[in-house]
């Protein structure tokens, strides 16, 4: 399951965006380091369910047409500047972001927090000022890894001949790291592919970029947009990192009310309605606020981001495998039981691979449940796609 990462400083709204998007209940605090072990949820992707467009009644596994999707999601502790020096809680706990695959870099856009997580005015930190540091510590903690064992793996590498991306890969393989994205990063660096034992730590650290670029991409959720200054937000539309602007708070408080069916609300929506009759005054008011902010907004922001981050940046594609294409279902007519987020080289037989071992072994053909077509083993899926796979099992 594709598995996203919170991270940033410390107080910036990490869990506070964690509680909101999986529901889990977790402390939430206005000071440094409320989250010492990492959180670990499900949250949902929201995407259209195909049963909108196959036109099938009385479809079991959406919401009016949207359908909640599961990825992994979890909410580390903070981060400061020269953790990986040991400042604040060091950086051990990164290991938590090792099988993740990408990382949303939570801001606090209402500059409300110094550069370690302190209580600070409103308007008084600027934001922009921590964008750069979490790639850094990043990089650093990657490095570390990679170069613990360095003289020993670039040495071995020069005198048996080996291939030195692989050698990194092995290395890096704890978080995922493989020779294709290590030979992509060396490929785009004016560096000795055959001499690594000359190689400077500089230069061992700009490959280390290039490799956590493709291995876990960065994005930005600017939070507490609700209370950031107007010049915060201009600010941060103008860095370079892929930016969205959310308000944590604001999401968590609809989803809260929605459970409780105080209101009618759908995460992504950008808009509800008042259920309850018996409200108080201050809870009116509450309500009111929120619905001026998600109209103003469109939206919290929360789902944007996280969608964004599977499928803009991720480049994921959502499919569903049935196992009768004229009824769409399982063989128990559950409809469009199965969503699967897949990359977007997924072939027919990768997903009977995925749906289960012995069926990819034995595929025969696939079914384009939406066509009617068959559909050979190498066929690469699309988005939104409806497969029933056909093997000897
Ligand atoms: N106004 C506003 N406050 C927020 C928002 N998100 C979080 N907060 C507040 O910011 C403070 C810190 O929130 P947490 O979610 O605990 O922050 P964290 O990043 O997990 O903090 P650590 O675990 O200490 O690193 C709390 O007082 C939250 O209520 C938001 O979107 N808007
Ligand atoms: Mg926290």
């Amino acid at each position: 399951m594709i598995s996203i990462a919170l991270a940033g400083k410390p107080n910036s709204g990490k869990s506070t965006f964690f509680k909101a998007a999986t529901l889990s209940d977790v402390e939430i605090a206005n000071y440094p380091f409320t989250t010492i072990d990492a959180n670990h949820g499900i949250a949902y992707l929201r995407v259209e369910c195909p049963c909108q467009k196959l036109n099938i009644q009385h479809c079991t596994s959406c919401v009016d047409g949207i359908r909640f999707v599961p990825v992994q999601l979890v909410d580390v502790a903070g981060l400061v500047p020269d953790a990986h020096l040991g400042k604040g809680l060091g950086n051990e706990f990164l290991d938590e972001l090792s099988r993740v695959d990408l990382i949303i870099h939570v801001v606090d856009a209402s500059g409300g927090t110094d550069m370690v997580g302190n209580p600070i005015n409103i308007g008084e930190h600027n934001p922009v000022e921590d964008i750069a540091f979490l790639e850094r510590e990043i990089d650093m903690w990657i490095f570390n890894i990679l170069h613990r064992n360095w003289h020993r793996i670039s040495r071995k590498t020069e005198i048996e001949n080996l291939a030195i991306e692989h050698a990194i890969a092995e290395q890096l393989g704890g978080i995922r790291v493989d020779d294709r994205q290590v030979k992509a990063a060396l490929s785009r660096l004016d560096i000795q592919t055959n001499k690594p034992g000359n190689w400077s730590d500089d230069e061992l650290k700009e490959l280390i970029t290039e490799i956590r670029k493709m291995n876990k991409p960065i994005i930005i959720a600017a939070n507490k947009t609700d209370v950031a200054p107007e010049e915060n937000i201009k600010q941060l539309k103008d860095v370079e990192c892929k930016t969205f602007f959310v308000s944590s708070a604001a999401e968590l408080a609809l989803r809260m009310a929605a459970k409780k069916d105080v209101i009618t609300y759908l995460p992504g929506d950008k808009d509800f309605t008042i259920n309850s009759t018996n409200l108080n005054k201050a809870q009116e008011k509450g309500l009111e606020q929120l619905k001026r902010f998600i109209k103003q907004n469109n939206g919290t922001g929360v789902q944007e981001c996280i969608n964004s981050a599977v499928f803009s940046i991720l480049g994921q594609i959502v499919v569903y495998p049935v196992e009768d294409e004229n009824k769409y279902s399982d063989k128990n007519g559950r409809v469009l039981p199965d969503a699967f987020v897949v990359g977007s080289n997924c072939t027919a037989r990768d997903l009977a691979y995925m749906v289960h071992t012995d069926i990819g072994k034995s595929f025969l053909f696939g079914i384009n449940a939406k066509s009617k077509m068959r559909i050979s083993d190498k066929h690469q899926l699309k988005n939104g796609d409806v497969i029933k796979i056909v093997s000897t099992k």
